[in-house]
């Protein structure tokens, strides 16, 4: 339907189409921003690429929550191995305004542009998976080896 109308439309309408899409996508919990949120984790194993950065020997990860949700997504750890977090939330366009774990009791505020360090330690191996207080409608992935 949409790709019918831009084919037909005139230009000025399409930028319009255009405007209005981005603006849907900043509303947050939309279906499109949680869809573009989930995007990479279908591509699980492709993790990663940055070199592990460490603090007096523990694994230090950043991650920063944009307009495209939790990133970079997936980050792979390891079972048993301490973390510690550090979370810098750059956008206001989205409800991703926390960090919620489950089974580790994390529910944490992540204000605008203020780094958030969060210490956990995985306990179990496989996909971990965390998001936004709204049933993690915008979500990061943990891969636990
Ligand atoms: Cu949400």
């Amino acid at each position: 339907m949409r790709r019918f109308v831009s084919r037909i439309i005139k230009p000025w309408l399409a930028l319009a189409a255009t405007a209005a899409m981005v603006g849907a996508t900043q509303q947050g919990c939309s279906k499109d921003a949680s869809t573009s949120a989930k995007a990479p984790e279908a591509q699980a194993p492709a993790a990663a690429a940055a070199p592990e950065k460490r603090e007096n020997g523990v694994r230090v990860v950043e991650l920063a929550v944009t307009e495209k949700g939790y990133e970079p997504s997936p980050v792979n750890l390891k079972k048993g191995e301490p973390v510690k977090l550090v979370v810098t939330r750059k956008t206001d366009h989205t409800c991703a305004t926390e960090v919620v774990m489950d089974g580790y009791d994390i529910n944490t505020p992540l204000p605008l542009n203020q780094p958030v360090e969060i210490a956990f330690t995985p306990k179990e191996s496989g996909k971990l998976v965390y998001g936004c207080a709204m049933g993690k409608m915008i979500s990061g992935v943990f891969m636990v080896d």
